[in-house]
């Protein structure tokens, strides 16, 4: 039987590096609530990351429902954001007791297209909710345009986008904030985690601080009303270890893309992802657009039976989440969500398991 592939595979530290961090937190007891780690894990990702203001969150879904309420927004307000995400990006947008609105994506990059975004804009919207999804930035400058041309907020789901420049700037620095994820499954993690940002310039990151820890304020009162979102110290202890070791995780998961690229892209029953020229790419998904869903499905199917496991991210729509669900136009990104699957990719992805995985597409697709 042969090993089987997964989507993913988590990084990990070298196990005495991470019991030698993790050793002090026995002497000293002190496991939460913005311990040594923490604090250092947010100075060191302000840096790499280049964005001004960084705070972490237990996890990016937590981190998206603080930025929302920061915002202080009525409930019931609109957010335009992408139906072509993770069901997180909705969820969060639905439990803030605000309406997501949807826009289509665009077929080249799969990220919210801009030119529709005003169409959808009503006297109730407040904020605009792209997804850099899978890692491709959205066109930040257009979407600043409308934004401010409209008094609207802008949050950033950078989920995938961990570690990336766009035009010269650390992705997490557009808009009002971001919001990356550092779950297991991506590029970098801290076991499960997350981080708001911003370069806002407004000390916003001071609100998501509260917020986080109940809304306490500085001095103990108590402010809005938050909850607990705290990055705990054995995950932050994790977080500084991957650090050190993620630019060359990258660079691992940029040759297997490479050898993708050189198997697949002779192939013309199917598209791979496109790269901005002007952005470091973080590679953390590896996406692949069929022709047609029989195909899709087919291929998913076939390549189960040669134990590898790629995933149909994102299908379905999440426009499901909202169960009052409105009609939406949104050609682009049903046809994505029918067509695309995620190949296997990870740090220390083999040649032969990308050949395998390659071998497997050839195959299926007779
Ligand atoms: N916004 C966007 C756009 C997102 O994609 C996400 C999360 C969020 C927001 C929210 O961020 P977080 O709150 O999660 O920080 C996974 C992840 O759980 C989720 O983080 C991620 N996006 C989503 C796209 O994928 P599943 O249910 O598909 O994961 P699962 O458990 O099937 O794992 C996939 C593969 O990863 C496994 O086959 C093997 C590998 N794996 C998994 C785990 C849990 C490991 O190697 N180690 C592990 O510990 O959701």
């Amino acid at each position: 039987m042969d090993e089987k592939i997964l989507v993913t595979r988590s990084t990990m530290p070298d196990f005495d590096e991470y019991v030698e961090m993790i050793r002090p937190l026995w002497e000293s007891r002190w496991l939460t609530n913005s311990g040594t780690y923490h604090c250092r894990l947010e100075k060191e990702l302000k840096e790499y990351l280049m964005v001004d203001e960084l705070s972490l969150t237990v996890n990016g879904h937590m981190g998206l429902e603080l930025a929302l309420q920061s915002m202080n927004f009525e409930a019931g307000s609109e957010v335009i954001t992408t139906p072509f995400t993770f069901v997180s990006t909705t969820n969060a947008i639905i439990r803030s007791g605000l309406k997501p609105v949807f826009c289509d994506i665009k077929p080249d990059d799969y990220t919210i297209d801009e030119s529709l975004i005003e169409g959808l804009i009503t006297d109730k919207t407040v904020a605009i909710m792209p997804v850099h999804v899978y890692g491709n930035p959205c066109n930040v400058e257009a979407i600043e345009e409308i934004a401010s041309e409209h008094g609207l907020k802008v949050i950033y789901d950078a989920a995938h986008a961990f570690g990336e420049i766009y035009k010269g700037r650390g992705i997490g620095s557009y808009g009002d904030m971001s919001v990356f994820s550092f779950h297991a499954t991506k590029v970098y993690h801290t076991i499960e985690g997350g981080a708001v940002c911003t370069n806002s310039g407004n000390g916003m990151c001071g609100r998501i601080n509260s917020l986080k820890n109940f809304g306490l304020t500085k001095d103990g009162q108590i402010g809005d009303a938050g909850c607990n979102a705290k990055m705990n110290e054995f995950a932050a202890a994790m977080g500084i270890c991957n650090l050190k070791n993620v630019k060359s995780d990258i660079e691992s998961r940029g040759r297997a893309v490479a050898k993708y690229t050189q198997r697949l892209s002779g192939c013309d029953r199917l598209r791979l992802n496109k790269y901005s020229n002007e952005l470091e790419p973080n590679y953390a998904y590896m996406p692949v657009l069929f022709e047609t869903n029989s195909m899709r499905d087919k291929i998913f199917e076939y390549l189960k039976t040669k134990e590898i496991y790629a995933r149909k991210y994102f299908y379905p729509l999440t426009v499901d989440a909202v169960k009052s669900a409105t009609c939406y136009e949104l050609p682009n990104a049903v046809s994505a969500s029918e067509r695309i699957l995620t190949l296997p990719l990870f740090s220390g992805m083999t040649d032969e398991q990308v050949d395998r995985v390659c071998d497997g597409i050839m195959e299926g697709l007779g």
